[in-house]
């Protein structure tokens, strides 16, 4: 298992020597920011990313995401151009020896949230989500007025998408991941890289639109669509943890044993509604996900893939990303080593 943590690039404020001390960490999960959605990621540029990383003595583990352009998810006809691209990213990211890929499959938002700063009792601060609260938005003049995602879109731009995707249905949408997937997932395995779809966060249709990677059956679907190793899932904890009706640590297993998770995000949350939660610190005391089992689960599974601490707590007067702060991922960090050390039997 290669314990990884998420590094926003040269702009993130923690650097990577502040991610280095952290002494369970081995892999960096990172992306390009700078390449416009749907364009071909340069080789030299992934190359550089990769440099930067060994600079720290860590690896490039995880790509995370490459980002699938919105005409692929609505079947337009312009989406081969952009499938093209994206197979030849993964080509690159194969030469490079980069195994794993993360990418979504959620129309519009990739991640919804209504509010990014929860006080919570230990005065900490967590991201929360109230589907009550979400479902009074009226996106009709193209406004998302939540704080993190004002400046994400023009309101002329999410009008025309919204707009765009008023006649795509669930079954529409699944048949348009199934065009891709067919397209890209041979490139995948060819060039040695584990794709991981990360489910719909939350996972549930928001804002009208449909979201498909929800649950079990979903996952399913999703390994059926291509019989191959490097058509995986990302196993969101925090993501799928919001859905009580999954027993997490029962499809952890079911799909890891079948040689379909590269990935893990490993995140706490607690459900505080039907649709309602907030996320915590990664600790199974603090939440609803039984990290201590869902880790014993993995070992008995085999995991080999690449697993991370997820979304974090402010805590210590942090201030940054919501959810990418140092302390309380690095914390997690260290707690989910401690697991892992202990599920396996040996230090790593
Ligand atoms: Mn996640």
């Amino acid at each position: 298992m290669i314990l990884s943590f998420r590094w926003y690039g040269k702009d993130d404020p923690i650097p990577l020597r502040h991610i280095r001390q952290i002494p369970v960490i081995k892999g960096i999960v990172s992306a390009l920011y700078d390449v416009p959605v749907g364009e071909e990621w340069p080789r030299e540029k992934i190359a550089a990313l990769q440099r930067a990383v060994r600079d720290e003595a860590l690896e490039l583990s995880v790509i995370e995401s490459i980002p699938v352009h919105e005409d692929i998810k609505l079947g337009l006809p312009t989406r081969d151009r952009y499938i093209d691209n994206y197979r030849r990213s993964i080509r690159s990211m194969g030469a490079l020896g980069i195994p794993i890929l993360c990418y979504n499959f959620m129309p519009v938002f990739d991640w919804m949230r209504s509010d990014l700063s929860m006080e919570l009792p230990d005065g900490s601060t967590a991201l929360s989500y109230d589907h009550e609260a979400i479902s009074s938005i009226d996106l009709k003049d193209g406004v998302l007025d939540l704080p993190g995602w004002a400046t994400s879109y023009t309101a002329e731009g999410l009008r025309s998408l919204l707009d765009a995707y008023a006649g795509i249905g669930t079954e529409d949408l699944w048949r348009n991941l199934e065009y891709f997937l067919k397209a890209v997932v041979p490139v995948a395995e060819e060039s040695g890289v584990r794709m991981g779809i990360h489910p719909d966060d939350p996972p549930w249709p928001i804002f009208g639109l449909p979201r498909i990677i929800t649950d079990d059956a979903a996952f399913e679907r999703l390994i059926g669509i291509v019989d191959s190793p490097s058509n995986g899932i990302t196993f969101c904890t925090g993501s799928l943890g919001p859905n009580a009706g999954m027993d997490l640590v029962k499809s952890i297993g079911r799909f890891t044993r079948r040689g379909r998770v590269p990935f893990v995000h490993a995140r706490n949350i607690r459900r505080t509604g039907k649709r309602s939660f907030h996320e915590t610190a990664h600790c199974t005391g603090s939440g609803d996900v039984d990290m201590y089992r869902l880790m014993r689960e993995l070992a008995d599974a085999g995991f080999d893939g690449a697993l991370r601490p997820d979304h974090g707590r402010m805590i210590w007067g942090e201030r940054g990303r919501p959810g990418y702060g140092l302390y309380d991922r690095a914390l997690g960090a260290m707690y989910l080593a401690g697991l892992w050390e202990a599920v396996i039997g040996a230090s790593q």
